[in-house]
């Protein structure tokens, strides 16, 4: 009998090794061909059975791999959307931030990273104080001569208190204080001021002519606020 005889014990075909392993053996194994006469190669089926059931496997496995890559990278497709979302909002947001930073309120003018207001009513010294005080501001400081030009091109013809008065110590006026509680470094006085005249001239004034003159702080005249825009 030459055909590889195949017997079946309920847990499907094998191979019947008496009869058929020496014909699988060699040289290089193929599938069977039943009917066939003279010496061949064959696989068992169980082989091919195995060999099929791997392939499905793989094939299967490489479906599933192909569907999980797939998902994986959608995810992450849209993680990378979202994240460019945000940083678009947060760029927008910081961007809303610092223009408001250079944003004064109405009738304030802005300036070096302040807000100005140019009074048009007149009031005593430390009634134009209050008057800033009470809009978060304090009379202005002029800390150099780049806010000075600024002062000048906007007092137009005004004569306005500014931040600065005297330390009077014994009746006389030792030194000059900011209401920032700052030195006086620079200063633009007018020719002959300060004066203090009749010994009642403590606080001081930027005139018409933009120079500086000391004044008695009881008479009225416009002034200038100064405040940081809050951020
Ligand atoms: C007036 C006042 C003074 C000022 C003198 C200058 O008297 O404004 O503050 O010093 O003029 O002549
Ligand atoms: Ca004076």
């Amino acid at each position: 009998m030459d055909d590889v005889v195949y017997g079946n014990m309920g847990r499907g075909l094998w191979e019947d090794p008496t009869v058929s392993r020496q014909k699988c053996r060699s040289p290089a194994p193929g599938p069977c061909a039943e009917g066939t006469s003279g010496p061949r190669q064959c696989w068992g089926r169980r082989t091919v059975l195995v060999a099929l059931g791997l392939s499905a496997t793989a094939v299967l496995c490489v479906i599933i791999l192909s569907v999980l890559l797939a998902r994986v990278s959608q995810s992450l497709t849209s993680t990378r959307k979202d994240l460019k979302d945000f940083r678009a909002e947060l760029s927008l947001a910081t961007g809303l931030q610092n223009r408001s930073c250079q944003l004064c309120s109405t009738w304030w003018l802005p300036a070096q990273g302040s807000c100005y207001f140019f009074s048009q009513a007149q009031a005593t010294w430390a009634e134009a104080q209050l008057l800033c005080l009470a809009s978060g501001a304090h009379l202005v400081v002029v800390g150099d001569p780049e806010e000075q030009n600024f002062l000048e091109r906007n007092n137009e013809n005004r004569t306005s208190w500014l931040g600065l008065r005297g330390i009077r110590q014994l009746g006389k006026i030792q030194r000059y204080l900011w209401v920032d509680d700052s030195q006086l470094i620079f200063s633009y006085w007018n020719q002959g001021e300060p004066n203090d005249e009749k010994g009642v001239e403590d606080c001081v004034l930027m005139l018409s002519t933009n120079l500086w003159n000391d004044a008695p702080c009881d008479k009225s005249y416009s002034w200038i606020c100064e405040k940081k825009p809050k951020c």
